[in-house]
């Protein structure tokens, strides 16, 4: 039984995964043949998961909801009864950029994922039905204009020095790490991969990573109401193009589940030395609503005093919240860093 292989673990698999949990879920198949296994295989083969599962498809989130509500309820923080609510409309918040003089920020970048309707996410996708979604959002892309314009550049068949630039520079992403495989999200490697991006590399697509989609807008310095400006647009015009998973309840459908809801991570590269000297980034960042991560995404480490600083939420809060939030947070961010400064100066 998988509750018992969890024991020590501290993910929210682990805690949500009760033995009369597994036993209710032990009999459930869908009808693509997905069961509980596909769900927590992830958090099982790594009981140092934060979370610990991955769905398969849409229909898994309705079938295993008594493993899965409680894990999305926890992660977001957000009550039991739910509903997505989207808001893009920022000229009333506070969104700006939390550092005018460019000390501190080094970039900004927010992104979307976003996953079509009716075919299974990574997890339970299979190698025709990836092409065929590689497909239909090339071509979608291929429609986009102005400063959205660009080429897609598929990862079979790119050149080692060029994947490793992009990867390097930020704008690309690596294979899945051993949480993705795991759960099945990088069978067929590289098949079915690749990257859209515009001249200015502002704005990019990944195809047929963790989502199907992440929709990208990023640009060095602290200027997050243009990011999402241009994020915004991005979603938009796609959406004209393509019918994406969406749910009343749980906004966008990801294949994970911190992803639902907005899909929406805002986050800044921002230089903390001070911060991470005095080992109170965390729990700062906690109280703010927000996560550290290090500096080449998910599951890195931090170099140089620099952390990727983003919304933990993504689901119960608007896109505009997000971007709210990330700049209020990072201001305080930026002020608790100049006062530790003093102190050590002094
Ligand atoms: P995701 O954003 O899709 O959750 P990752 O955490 O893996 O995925 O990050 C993806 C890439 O984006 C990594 O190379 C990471 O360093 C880069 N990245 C994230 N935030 C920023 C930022 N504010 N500026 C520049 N690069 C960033
Ligand atoms: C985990 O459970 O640790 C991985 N499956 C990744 C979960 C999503 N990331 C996150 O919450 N930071």
């Amino acid at each position: 039984m998988h509750h018992k292989l969890l024991q020590g673990s501290s993910s929210l698999l682990a805690k949500h995964l009760t033995p009369e949990r597994e036993a209710e879920l032990a009999s459930v198949t869908t009808d693509r043949g997905f069961t509980i296994d596909h769900v927590v295989q992830s958090g099982v083969q790594n009981p140092d998961s934060s979370v610990g599962v991955y769905i398969p498809d849409e229909e898994s989130y309705r079938a295993f909801a008594p493993l899965i509500h409680p894990v999305v309820c926890d992660y977001h923080g957000i009550p039991e009864q739910v509903a997505h609510t989207r808001d893009f409309d920022v000229s009333n918040r506070q969104v700006r950029n939390p550092d005018p003089t460019g000390e501190y920020v080094i970039s900004t970048r927010i992104r979307v994922g976003r996953n079509l309707a009716g075919v299974p996410f990574a997890p339970g996708i299979n190698k025709e039905e990836r092409d065929e979604v590689e497909r239909r959002i090339v071509e979608a892309l291929e429609g986009l204009e102005g400063d959205l314009a660009g080429t897609y550049y598929p990862l079979k068949g790119m050149d080692e020095a060029t994947r490793e630039q992009l990867v390097n520079d930020h704008f690309l992403f690596k294979q899945g790490d051993r949480f993705l495989e795991s759960a099945g999200a990088n069978r067929d490697w590289p098949d079915g991969r690749g990257i859209f991006h515009s001249a200015d590399k502002k704005f990019l697509v990944w195809v047929n990573e963790e989502d199907q989609l992440r929709i990208i807008s990023m640009e060095q310095g602290g200027d997050i109401a243009s990011v999402f400006d241009r994020l915004v647009r991005a979603f938009t015009a796609l959406e004209e193009r393509l019918q994406f998973a969406y749910a009343d309840d749980y906004g966008f459908l990801s294949s994970c589940p911190t992803n639902l809801g907005t899909a929406m991570r805002a986050s800044v590269h921002i230089k903390v030395p001070n911060l991470e000297a005095a080992g109170t980034l965390k729990g700062l960042c906690d109280e703010l609503g927000l996560s550290v991560r290090g500096i080449h995404g998910e599951h890195s480490e931090s170099e140089g005093g620099v952390y990727d600083i983003s919304n933990k939420r993504r689901l119960g809060v608007s896109e505009a919240d997000i971007a709210e939030l990330l700049t209020i947070g990072v201001e305080r961010l930026i002020a608790e860093e100049k006062k530790l400064a003093a102190k050590v100066a002094a």
